[in-house]
């Protein structure tokens, strides 16, 4: 009987070249199936099971690692069921997450991508790459506002990191001894951030060595926005207390109410105390691509740093997120070691191409050619179209909550992106007046509904928690397939889930 093939008679097998087509050609059907399957509404968005019961193994799909080779087929019955066990964030009727979507073109990228199996350190491995790493950043800075004189910047692997990078730079522009000399060679250093912003401020605090008890956590009004005067007041206390501030870190779309701060008022602010002004826009950022809602970030162009994810609101497959820093030639003396194995000065090209020493990684991941093919793909105006949509959806969900009797909005202000915040109130406490007890049952009330939605499968969306709030879910649009539709399903399945 004809043996069935093993991965050992794949290429480089001698005559692996039709067994290795064969199998990539069934891969792709599972691939192209998963793919339609993530844009059909009839389909699950999940098929939920318990860590316990995946880690037993269902119908077959064991995760233990054998000692002998499977063979072929099973490999691709192993990738058929991966799939079919995790999340589809393509769906659209996946709300969960600022990151979603399934763009076509990049996941071409991304096939491309792992298929040259590259690394980003040098030119003289990733010629193409690392050009077009240049061409994004460029493009991004000019959206951003920066002159051509001015900007710098890496990809690198998350919003956390390009927010840790903004916090490593700041502390190396006032104080570039800390490279050699750490810590102990520094005064006691004190950053502001507001009490929204993403916990990555904090992180980058403990990460770096700073304390992230030297955060200073800077009150917001109701809508989620950095209150200016608490932040000067909070610099002015800082200082009277001995302490050396240096870097504010500034919102452009939080990421449970997706507020803007004040931008240009904060940027007066560090000004005048000469202060570092990161403005973390990871998810903010892809509004920059609209001519309508960029307004809400004005004044980013002051800053000295910039995150921004393409991976979330442009739809960039994950990872896709850059830090922007206007001071050129600042991420290369920060981080440059110049190791002699890789970054040799008398190589025969524009060492300069290197850019590998100006990271914190040795490794890094080609992240650039997904959204260079997306960007090649839909053209800038696509992007913009894209954005517009979401916000749509967002002031769709918005104007359907206004309407409902059974819903409450977190906030009664319009959406300044594409988050929308609110409660499901069961007919049961729909009559309770508010206070304690009204309180302790709602915040029930969303995890229930949230549980019973991820065992049913048709849609997810996430809840928390925030300050004074009991939980409350929290509905973001950053998937282009979403339509208007979809958002009245998401309302009826609250409704029906979690009426009592
Ligand atoms: N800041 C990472 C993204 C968080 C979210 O998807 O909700």
């Amino acid at each position: 009987p004809e043996r069935v093939p093993l991965c050992l008679d794949l290429l480089p097998a001698l005559r692996g070249e039709d067994t290795t087509k064969s199998f990539f050609q069934e891969l792709v059907n599972i691939l192209l199936s998963y793919v339609c399957k993530s844009f059909r509404r009839s389909s699950k968005v999940l098929d939920f099971h318990h860590p316990h019961q995946l880690r037993e193994g269902l119908e077959g799909f064991s995760l233990e690692l054998p000692d002998q080779p499977e063979n072929l087929e099973q490999l691709l019955v192993d990738c058929r069921d991966t799939l079919k066990y995790g999340v589809k964030t393509g769906h659209p009727r996946f709300f969960n997450q600022l990151s979603s979507g399934l763009d076509v073109i990049g996941l071409a990228g991304e096939w491309l991508t792992s298929t040259a199996n590259t690394n980003m350190f040098t030119y003289e491995v990733s010629p193409v790459f690392i050009l077009m790493e240049e061409i994004l950043l460029r493009k991004m800075q000019e959206i951003v506002g920066w002159s051509e004189e001015e900007g710098d910047g890496v990809f690198c692997p998350g919003g956390t990191m390009s927010n840790l990078y903004s916090v490593l730079l700041a502390r190396y522009h006032f104080f570039p001894e800390v490279k050699t000399k750490g810590m102990t060679a520094l005064p006691r250093l004190i950053l502001f951030t507001s009490a929204h912003s993403h916990y990555s401020v904090k992180k980058s605090a403990a990460v770096l060595g700073i304390g992230s008890d030297n955060v200073v956590v800077v009150k917001c009004n109701d809508r989620g926005k950095m209150i200016t005067a608490e932040l000067e007041s909070s610099i002015i206390t800082a200082k009277d207390q001995g302490c050396v501030p240096f870097y504010v870190n500034a919102t452009a779309g939080t990421t449970v109410y997706g507020a803007f701060d004040p931008l240009n008022a904060i940027a007066d602010i560090c000004e005048s105390h000469g202060l570092w002004l990161h403005v973390d826009a990871a998810w903010g950022g892809g509004l920059l691509m609209s001519k309508r809602h960029r307004v809400k970030l004005q004044g980013i162009e002051r800053a000295w740093s910039v995150t921004w994810n393409p991976h979330k609101m442009m739809g960039a497959p994950l990872q896709c997120s850059a830090i922007l820093v206007k001071k050129r030639g600042l991420l290369k003396d920060c981080n440059q070691m110049c190791a002699e194995y890789l970054f040799q000065t008398d190589k025969h090209y524009d060492t300069s191409y290197d850019t590998g020493d100006k990271t914190i990684q040795c490794g890094r991941h080609v992240d650039v050619f997904k959204l260079w093919l997306m960007w090649k793909a839909k053209g800038s105006e696509g992007f913009e179209s894209q954005v517009n949509k979401c916000l749509e959806n967002a002031e769709h969900l918005f104007d359907k909550l206004k309407q409902r009797p059974d819903f409450e909005l977190v906030f009664k202000s319009e959406p300044e992106h594409s988050n929308v915040c609110f409660w499901y109130i069961p007919p049961s406490l729909r009559n309770m007046s508010p206070g304690p007890e009204r309180n302790r049952r709602l915040h029930e009330v969303a995890p229930k509904i949230k549980a019973k939605m991820m065992e049913q499968g048709m849609a997810m969306i996430g809840y928390q928690p925030l300050g004074d709030k009991v939980n409350f879910f929290r509905c973001v649009f950053s998937n282009p397939a979403t339509q208007t539709e979809d958002v009245d399903y998401l309302l009826e399945e609250i409704a029906s889930l979690g009426h009592d």
